[in-house]
């Protein structure tokens, strides 16, 4: 039997040990990192900091040898309670925003429609929030689990979510401001596909021109396959997404 977690860790403190010795990290600079951990931890910003720098690298892992439509980001603000939504997703009423229609189709690797798959969908709210995350948005509000139809179809009506800027008032923003990087992330819709016998699909959708699809802050130029074209239907913007899902085993 192999130690994958001794394997992991052992390689983990390896390649940290190298970068120390490349940049001759002084005693101060270790004291500093440390302390810097601390606070981030204390700050709750842990999981936004190890999703800015390695989230996308595990969904690229995932995607490797994949029959299954890609994955991608989970992010930090997924949340299991979702509510469990028909054909809305509740929005907040006093913040402006622009309709947008989420539909599309649940199938196996072969095609066929898969029934009855949970479709989690998150999202912003058009000023760049998560609900059950940050203040002033209702619990609940921008997220909702929806089930796919016998056809494997499933549609909802949500707001458009806006291009923005992960929490920057923490010790994650002030690491990316002093190593001259920008916090932006391109206007996003997540979603997490979930059907017993089934690997779990978890990606997002991206918007055609969207401002920061070309420089995404976690993880640059964000996958083509995932960016969905610019259509409306009536007043609401389209976001056409279907998932492929595979069979466990
Ligand atoms: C987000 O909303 C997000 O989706 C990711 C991946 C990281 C930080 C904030
Ligand atoms: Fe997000």
């Amino acid at each position: 039997m192999g130690n994958r977690l001794n394997d992991i860790v052992s390689s983990l403190v390896e390649s940290v040990r190298k970068v120390l010795v490349e940049h001759r990290v002084t005693p101060e600079e270790f004291r500093a990192g440390i302390g810097y951990l601390v606070e981030a931890a204390e700050a709750k910003e842990l999981p936004l900091l190890i999703d800015v720098f390695f989230n996308i690298t595990v969904a690229e892992i995932t995607n490797m040898d994949s029959a299954a439509s890609p994955t991608e980001l989970q992010g930090p603000y997924f949340r299991e309670d979702a509510p469990l939504v028909t054909d809305e997703i509740a929005t907040d009423p006093r913040v402006k925003g622009t309709p947008m229609l989420l539909r599309g189709k649940v199938t196996d690797t072969k095609g066929d429609p898969v029934a009855g798959a949970e479709v989690f969908i998150w999202q912003s709210t058009p000023d760049g929030k998560y609900s059950g995350f940050h203040e002033g948005v209702p619990a609940g509000f921008y997220r909702g689990k929806v089930l796919s139809g016998p056809d494997g179809k499933y549609s909802v009506r949500s707001t458009l979510p806006v291009p923005y800027q992960i929490k920057n008032d923490g010790p994650v923003g002030a690491l990316l401001e002093k190593m001259g990087r920008h916090s932006w992330r391109p206007a996003h819709v997540h979603y997490k596909v979930r059907k017993l016998g089934f690997k779990e699909v978890t990606t997002q959708a991206y918007f055609e021109g969207g401002e920061w699809v070309g420089d995404d802050c976690c993880g640059g130029s964000v996958n083509p396959e995932l960016i969905v074209p610019n259509r409306m239907v009536g007043d609401a913007r389209l976001v056409e997404f279907d998932f492929r899902i595979e069979k466990v085993g």
